[in-house]
């Protein structure tokens, strides 16, 4: 998978060097590069951004280096590639979109800041626009990388497994093709600070510990997140 990220702080993007995405581009699986729009600017203060139209606090990015930027971005990708914008004024991302995302080999990704982008841009350029969760942050960088992290875990061959193996458990689905949540996990030591592990998990019947493990995902999500049943 292709991404190219258009954003004016490429440097937030090293912490993907690291976890899933940096196997991923080590791997050839992934490759990410940045377009920073203040690089398409053509005011010699190099602006981004400007007062908005109508007043009112902050700063509104301007349409026109961004659509340079985005005209760069086209010339690494195929010219068809998806554009989308991380807003909370988006659709939110569950894995089932992420899961058919991955399934592209493209994409370009828009990083906003200030208060948002000048509409014309989103309304002639943006395919598909994308929210993390009904929160407001400071840019798009972030919600990005979630997406990108998201993603690189789902691209074949970053991990070692099979597809099929990968597919059952990284899965939020049961067998109805139902979201759950993960059940719990244990490690050693066997009792730490006065607390054992479920002596099911200890017990080696491969059987008991697959529907005990079920048992708890449908528990969890009952209790947690009573919206997924
Ligand atoms: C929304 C909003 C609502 C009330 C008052 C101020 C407000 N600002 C915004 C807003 O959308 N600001 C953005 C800052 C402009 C674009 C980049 N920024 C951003 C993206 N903040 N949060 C996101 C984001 C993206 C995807 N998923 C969650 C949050």
């Amino acid at each position: 998978m292709n991404i190219v990220i258009i954003s004016i702080f490429p440097e937030m993007f090293s912490a993907l060097t690291v976890g899933m995405p940096g196997i991923a581009q080590k791997k050839h699986c992934l490759t990410l590069s940045v377009v920073n729009p203040r690089d398409f600017t053509i005011d010699p203060y190099r602006r981004i951004d400007d007062r908005p139209y109508g007043g009112g606090p902050g700063m509104v990015m301007l349409a026109e280096p961004l659509s340079k930027a985005v005209a760069h971005a086209k010339s690494l990708v195929p010219e068809s590639t998806k554009v989308i914008y991380l807003s909370p004024q988006g659709s939110v991302l569950k894995q089932d979109a992420i899961t058919t995302m991955a399934n592209e080999s493209a994409f370009i990704f828009i990083a906003g800041r200030y208060e948002g982008i000048d509409e014309r841009f989103i309304d002639r350029y943006v395919d598909e626009e994308w929210s993390i969760g009904d929160y407001v942050l400071s840019g798009g960088e972030l919600p990005a990388m979630v997406l990108i992290d998201a993603l690189s875990r789902l691209l074949p061959g970053v991990l070692n497994e099979p597809e099929s193996a990968r597919q059952d458990s990284f899965s939020l689905k049961d067998s109805d093709n139902r979201t759950l949540l993960d059940c719990p996990h244990y490690t050693r030591p066997e009792v730490f600070e006065g607390t054992g592990v479920p002596e099911v998990l200890l017990s080696g019947n491969h059987s008991r510990i697959a529907k005990w493990r079920e048992q708890q995902r449908l528990l969890r999500t009952r209790q947690r997140r009573p919206d997924l049943r």
